[in-house]
């Protein structure tokens, strides 16, 4: 068997055609079992780094397969080099919706200015947050710097009140270390404060003010450092995203820094589908590192279609022997996890968090079995002693202690709720029963070809309604300007329908797509994204507006809770 052959003369160490080969980017030479092993002429000026110089050859680039046999380096394509060359200096990295910090070159040390201020950042089109960041931006922009630089990072101070900057996880002069009191005097308003350190390590590390709820209005940014030469094997693409959640309540923009239950997820300051996607070329290595700033919750961090290595942390550089296969990588608080993996899966992929509850925009009436027009609902509010979890009598989900275990933000646990969920005329089956419904119907739900169908009540069925996903059909004409993106063009029309919350999408794209996209030039179907997949459907009839109580649109429960407004357009 060729892929044999090559997988043992690979294991022996490889040969010098073989590494010249991968060297070269000769992706499509490298493509299946039986390629042929040319020998490009310059492969003489490869580094002498043999050691990442595999033979992929037994590892498609172009469709998903197992590679060579568990423990060795093209098992699920673990040391599969990207087509970049490895002699190239670290590909640079991209944050999604993020700007990066400029600086300036000042006798030899690079430097970097902060300004901490008040800033609003739109969460969902029109959802605009009152957040505090750095330089306009929420989270900050991102500082990329290289490992051996000298940096100097200037804090100025525009907030009303004290603040510091911590770098996080960074080998510095303790006076540098950013925590008020303990090493330093608190940077008042208006005043500025620098920090100066050699950088001696790489990896993924982060900036943050060092009080908490500074930190829990938004005050945290990217700071990734590249090693001298670029990590082996090489990546073609480098992203990163920063995790972070708010509680806000309706009718408010600013968020609660002392909730300790969350209703919005944002990766780098933006939930889905507003989350730009990320563009991959199809064969390529891909480098994707997470950070989590939210306040108290973990993320399993999940990738649709490919089974990518967990290749480092916040510490840095994890060794070869100790990465982990997975599809789900945990992102604790405060914690960086890098992963890699050969994009060998043509399409578009969801990246999400797996919690449920992270995978909603505001956890609107219409989600859960609670918001079910059968049941009664729950009382609205509690006091903090039950909020925290000090029963005082009954069950968790008793009526008294329910409001304040299950959702203590008060919102959607009203029984006194002007809306409804549900289909409210569900035998009409096929007909577009409850149009126009007035006060307490969900008005307007179309029944038939979607949720509650068949002729069944769907209040007679228990769990009903769990999420309506067939529902989420059609934004408002502004909203889809801004959530459809250059980066955007040639997804399905309806993409967005799946996508809320803690999601983005890694597009993996066959090289002459992603050129167009990436380009923006030439003509490109809807649907083209998705092999096989169709254009997507808008459903004409339906139309949900996603809404969190901060525009004047938006209808409102009884209490002010926010609502999905759904209604025959
Ligand atoms: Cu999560």
């Amino acid at each position: 068997m060729a892929s044999e052959t090559t997988r043992r003369s690979f294991l022996k160490g490889g040969t010098l055609a073989a590494a010249g080969l991968v060297a070269a980017g000769a992706a499509p030479g490298a493509e299946g079992a039986d390629a042929p092993a040319k020998q490009p002429a310059d492969n003489k000026k490869q580094p002498h780094d043999h050691k990442h110089q595999h033979d992929s050859s037994d590892y498609s680039r172009k469709r998903p397969g197992p590679g060579g046999p568990v423990g060795s380096a093209t098992d699920r394509g673990k040391l599969v080099p990207g087509l970049r060359k490895p002699g190239e200096p670290p590909v640079p990295v991209v944050t999604p919706d993020l700007p990066k910090l400029p600086f300036k070159m000042k006798d030899g040390v690079k430097e970097f200015h902060l300004v901490a201020r008040h800033t609003r950042r739109e969460f969902l089109p029109g959802d605009w947050m009152d957040v505090w960041g750095y330089n306009d931006s929420m989270p900050g922009p991102t500082i990329e710097a290289n490992q051996g630089d000298r940096v100097r990072i200037v804090l100025h101070n525009e907030l009303p009140e004290s603040t510091v900057l911590h770098l996080h996880g960074l080998e510095l002069p303790n006076r540098y270390d950013g925590v008020h009191g303990v090493t330093q005097e608190a940077i008042r308003p208006g005043k500025s404060f620098a920090y100066e350190l050699d950088l001696h390590q790489d990896g993924t590390f982060f900036y943050h003010s060092h009080g908490p709820m500074q930190e829990g209005l938004g005050m945290a940014g990217l700071f990734i450092i590249h090693p001298r030469s670029a990590y082996q094997p090489v990546v073609d693409h480098d992203f990163a995203l920063m995790i972070q959640e708010w509680a806000i309540l309706p009718q408010s923009t600013v968020p609660n820094v002392t909730s300790m239950e969350f209703n919005w997820f944002t990766l780098n300051g933006r939930s889905a589908p507003y989350t730009t996607p990320l563009l991959v070329r199809l064969g390529s290595r891909v480098r994707i590192r997470f950070v989590n700033m939210s306040p108290i919750d973990h993320h399993p961090m999940h990738l649709h279609g490919h089974t990518f290595w967990v290749t480092g942390t916040e510490g840095g550089r994890i060794p070869e022997s100790a990465w982990i296969p997975s599809n789900n990588v945990l992102v604790g608080v405060a914690q960086a996890r890098e992963v890699e993996f050969i994009a060998n899966n043509p399409g578009d992929w969801v990246l999400h968090c797996h919690m449920f509850h992270h995978m909603m925009n505001h956890m609107t009436v219409m989600v859960g079995p609670m918001g079910g027009h059968t049941r009664g609902g729950m009382p609205a509010g509690a006091n903090a002693q039950s909020g925290m979890g000090m029963t005082q009598g009954g069950p968790a989900l008793s009526r008294e202690n329910g409001p304040s275990l299950g959702r203590g933000m008060g919102e959607h646990t009203s029984n006194e709720r002007a809306m409804r969920t549900g289909p409210q005329e569900a035998d009409k089956a096929g007909g577009h029963a409850g149009h126009g419904g007035s006060g307490g119907d969900m008005g307007g739900m179309q029944h038939g070809g979607h949720e509650g169908h068949g002729g069944t009540t769907g209040g007679r069925v228990p769990g009903f309604p769990a999420d309506m996903i067939d529902m989420m059909g059609m934004l408002p004409e502004a909203d889809l300007k801004k959530i459809n993106k250059p980066e955007t063009r040639g997804m399905r029309r309806n993409w967005f329908a799946g996508v809320e919350a803690l999601h983005t999408i890694v597009r993996v794209l066959p090289p002459d797509l992603y050129d167009k996209v990436v380009s923006g030039k030439g003509d490109v179907e809807p649907g083209a994204s998705v092999p096989g997949g169709g254009p997507g459907e808008m459903q004409a009839a339906v139309t949900t507006i996603i809404t969190n109580g901060t525009r004047p649109r938006r209808r409102l429960d009884g209490h002010g809770a926010q609502v999905r407004e759904v209604g025959f357009v």
